[in-house]
C-alpha cells in the first residue's frame, strides 16, 4: 500500500442481535459479560492469561512467567511450565468422559466410524509407541500426508504425545511441494496412505510420496503406509511400513513426554507472495490455551454438542478446530473426508441432519458454492439441531451470510464470522455469538486479550470509519507463532519489520467502522488504485454477488496509462454462462457494470467482465488473486493451475472463450 489510505465505499447496515434464547444459555451472555472479561484482560494482561492458562490446562509443572517479553518480538509464554497436549485432549478426559464420541467419521462414500474418548485414547498411545520403535525422539519431524481421516488426528496427537514435532501436507499438494516441506523441515518420517476419496475419485497418494522421495528428501528413514482405499500400490522394502500391520503389535500403554510449554508442536507451511513456503512454528502450551479459550467463546461450546468443521487437517483450520480445540475441551466432532458435492450438493445438509451437528463452520467459499443450488436443496434436509454457524478463510460477501442465516440457520442461529490465520493459531477477531450483535460481512470484535488495531503508512490508529488501512495485532498474545522454522529474520522482516517491531502485521488491509467492528477488505497487496482511488478488490465483489444473477465474483487490476489501474471483474453466474463473453458489450455486463455504480460508485464500476464457469482457489478454497492478476495482464503462468477443473476454464479466464 502507499500512503494513501483505502476508500471503503462498501455501506452495511443490516445489524442482527443474537437470538434470545441463544443468549440465555451461552457461556458469555451479554455486552456486559463480554466488556468485563475485555477490560479484565486490559487492566492486568499476564493476570488475565494466566487465569485462563490455569483453569483451561493441565499442567505436570506450573509455570511462574507468564509472558517473556525480554527478546522481542520472539515472545515466549509460560516458559517453565511443563505439560503434554495429547495428554490435555485425551487422558484428563477419561475419567468422566471415556464413553463419549470423539470423533464420529463419515467417509465419502457414506461408511461410518466412531472413535469414543477411550478408544482414540488408545490409538494414539499404540501409534506414538510405533513412532518411538521406528527411532522417533522428541524435537524430531514427522511428515503427514493423509486423507482426512481419523488416522491424520491418530498421527498428529501421536506426534505430541512423544514431544515430536509434526508437520501436515495437505493431500491435494503435489509430489514438489511434499519435497519442500519434507526437506525444509529435514524430516525422519513421512506417514501416508494408499489413497484417499475426493469426488469419487482416488487420490493417488503413495505415488504422490515416492515420486517426492525420489532423488531427494534424504533425512527421510522410514514411510509409514495407512491403508485406505486398499488399492494395490508399491511398497519399497527396508523403508515402507504398513500402519495396520505395526499398530497391532504395538503396546496401548504410552506415557506422555512431559515437554516445555514452549517445545514447538507443530510446522504448518504457508506459501507467501514471494520465496518459499514458510515453516510457521508454533508452541505447545500457548497454542493449545487457544484453540480451548476461542472454543468456549466463539463456539460456546457444550457438553452435549456435536461440532463440525469442515476443514480438512492439512489446513490450520483443521489442526485448530479439529485435531486440538474440540478434544481439548472434550467435545464430540465430526470428521468428513469428501467434497462437498458428492454425490450432490445436498451432501453437507445431510450430513448435518444424520449426524444431528449443533454447531457448523466451514468457508465462505463452500457456502457460495452451495448457494448455487439454491434454497430448496437445503430446505429438504432437517436442519433443526443446528444452533451455531461459523465462517472463516476469506472475507464473506454480505449476501452469502444473509443466505447462511437465512437459509441454513433459519434466523435462529448466530453467524460467529472468524478473523484469524494460520500464524495467529486460532481465532482473533469474531464475534461471541450470544454477546455481540453481528453486521453481514463483519468478523466484528477482537477477542478478550487480544488487541487490534488499523493503522496507516506511518503506524498511526486510524479512526474514520470510511478508510482502511493495515491491520495489525498491538500485543504479543499465547498462540502467536514463534518464528518461521530456521529463519528467525525472515520472521522478523515478514510480521514486525514495517512498523520496527511494535506491531504483528497481518498482511490484511481492513477499516473500522463507528461501532469498533472490524471489516477486513482483503489481502494488503489486493488493492486497486484507480484515478488515485484505492478501492478494496473484496467490496466490488461483494456488490457484484449481491447481484441476484451473481453466484461468485473475483475482481484485479490491470495497470492502465491513464487510470493507473483498470478493474477486470470474473464472474460466475447461477445459471449458464452467456455463449458470447467479451469486453462488457455483452448486455449482462453493462446491467452488473451500472449495478456496481449504483452500489459503490462509478469509480468502482468493472472495466472488463469475464463470465467464467470457475475461478482458481488455493487448497482450502481461498481465491487466487495474483494467479487471475497474472492472467488479465496477460503474462506468462507460473503458478500452479491444478485446482481450475478444466482447461476450457483457463481459456475462459484469459478471455479467449
Ligand atoms: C484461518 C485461515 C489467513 C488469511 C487472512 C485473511 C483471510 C481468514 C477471514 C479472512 C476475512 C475472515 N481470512 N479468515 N478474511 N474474514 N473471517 O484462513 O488461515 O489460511 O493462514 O489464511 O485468510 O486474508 O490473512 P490462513
Amino acid at each position: 500500500m502507499n500512503d494513501k489510505n483505502i476508500e471503503s465505499t462498501l455501506c452495511e447496515e443490516r445489524l442482527f442481535s443474537p437470538p434470545a434464547e441463544f443468549s440465555a444459555k451461552a457461556r458469555i451472555p451479554d455486552r456486559a459479560a463480554f466488556d468485563s472479561l475485555v477490560q479484565a484482560a486490559d487492566e492486568n494482561f499476564e493476570g488475565f492469561w494466566s487465569d485462563q492458562a490455569k483453569a483451561e490446562l493441565t499442567w505436570h509443572k506450573p509455570f511462574e512467567t507468564v509472558l517473556d517479553d525480554t527478546n522481542p518480538p520472539y515472545y515466549r509464554w509460560f516458559t517453565e511450565g511443563e505439560l503434554n497436549v495429547s495428554f490435555n485432549c485425551l487422558d484428563r478426559h477419561l475419567k468422566g468422559k471415556a464413553d463419549k464420541a470423539a470423533i464420529i467419521f463419515e467417509g465419502e462414500r457414506g461408511e461410518v466410524t466412531t472413535l469414543t474418548y477411550r478408544q482414540l485414547h488408545q490409538r494414539v498411545c499404540r501409534f506414538a509407541n510405533v513412532l518411538k520403535e521406528q527411532g522417533i525422539v522428541p524435537g524430531d519431524r514427522v511428515v503427514i500426508y493423509l486423507p482426512m481421516v481419523p488416522e491424520a488426528v491418530i498421527a498428529m496427537q501421536a506426534c505430541a504425545r512423544i514431544g515430536a514435532i509434526h508437520s501436515v501436507v495437505f493431500g491435494g499438494f503435489s509430489a514438489e511441494s511434499l519435497k519442500g516441506r519434507i526437506e525444509d523441515a529435514e524430516a525422519k518420517l513421512l506417514i501416508t496412505a494408499d489413497g484417499g476419496y475426493r469426488g469419487g475419485r482416488i487420490i493417488q497418494l503413495k505415488a504422490a510420496a515416492d515420486r517426492a522421495l525420489q532423488g531427494g528428501c534424504v533425512s527421510i528413514q522410514r514411510v509409514i503406509v495407512l491403508q485406505h482405499t486398499g488399492h494395490e500400490i508399491a511398497m519399497t522394502g527396508g523403508r515402507d511400513l504398513w500402519w495396520h500391520q505395526i499398530e497391532a503389535k504395538a503396546d496401548s500403554h504410552c506415557e506422555p513426554v512431559w515437554v516445555n510449554a514452549e517445545h514447538p508442536l507443530f510446522l504448518l507451511y504457508t506459501s507467501g507472495s514471494t520465496g518459499k513456503p514458510k515453516g510457521i512454528q508454533h508452541a505447545s502450551a500457548g497454542y493449545l490455551l487457544g484453540t480451548a479459550t476461542t472454543m468456549k467463546w466463539v463456539f460456546d461450546i457444550r457438553d452435549e454438542d456435536i461440532f463440525w468443521c469442515t476443514a480438512d487437517v492439512g489446513w490450520v483450520t483443521g489442526h485448530s478446530y479439529t485435531t486440538y480445540g474440540p478434544l481439548a475441551v472434550g467435545a464430540t466432532m465430526v470428521m468428513y473426508e469428501g467434497v462437498p458435492t458428492f454425490p450432490d450438493p445436498g451432501r453437507f445438509w445431510k450430513l448435518c441432519q444424520d449426524h444431528k451437528v449443533t454447531i457448523f463452520y466451514t468457508a465462505p467459499t463452500a457456502i457460495r458454492a452451495l448457494m448455487k443450488w439454491g434454497d430448496d436443496l437445503p430446505a429438504s434436509y432437517d436442519l433443526s439441531q443446528l444452533r451455531l454457524l461459523g465462517t472463516v478463510g476469506e472475507p464473506i460477501n454480505p449476501e452469502a451470510w444473509m443466505w447462511y442465516y437465512r437459509i441454513i440457520g433459519n434466523e435462529r442461529c448466530p453467524i460467529v464470522d472468524t478473523w484469524w490465520q494460520t500464524e495467529t493459531g486460532v481465532h482473533m477477531i469474531s464475534p461471541i455469538p450470544g454477546a455481540i450483535p453481528t453486521k453481514p460481512g463483519s468478523c466484528t470484535l477482537p477477542l478478550p486479550g487480544i488487541s487490534a488495531a488499523v493503522v496507516d503508512e506511518k503506524g498511526e490508529s486510524i479512526t474514520t470509519a470510511d478508510r482502511g488501512g493495515y491491520l495489525v495485532i498491538t500485543r504479543p498474545w499465547p498462540a502467536m507463532l514463534r518464528t518461521i522454522w530456521g529463519d528467525d529474520q525472515r520472521y522478523y522482516e515478514t510480521y514486525w519489520r514495517k512498523f520496527d517491531g511494535k506491531y504483528y502485521v497481518a498482511g490484511d488491509s481492513a477499516r473500522r467502522d463507528e461501532d469498533g467492528y472490524f471489516w477486513i477488505m482483503g489481502r494488503a497487496d489486493d488493492v486497486l488504485n484507480v484515478s488515485g482511488h484505492r478501492l478494496g478488490t473484496m467490496e466490488i465483489e461483494s456488490a457484484l454477488v449481491a447481484y441476484p444473477k451473481v453466484a461468485e465474483a473475483a475482481v484485479v487490476g490491470r495497470p492502465d496509462a491513464i487510470k493507473g489501474e483498470s478493474i477486470l471483474a470474473y464472474v460466475i453466474l447461477k445459471g449458464d454462462r452467456p455463449a458470447k463473453n467479451g469486453d462488457g458489450g455483452a448486455p449482462l455486463a453493462e446491467e452488473l457494470r451500472a449495478w456496481v455504480a449504483e452500489q459503490i460508485g462509478p469509480i468502482a464500476k468493472p472495466d472488463e467482465i469475464r463470465f467464467v464457469d470457475g475461478l482458481p482457489k488455493t487448497r482450502s478454497g481461498k481465491i487466487m488473486r495474483r494467479l487471475l492478476r497474472t492472467i488479465a495482464q496477460g503474462e506468462t503462468i507460473t503458478q500452479d493451475t491444478s485446482t481450475l477443473e478444466s482447461e476450457a476454464i483457463l481459456a475462459q479466464l484469459q478471455g479467449k472463450a
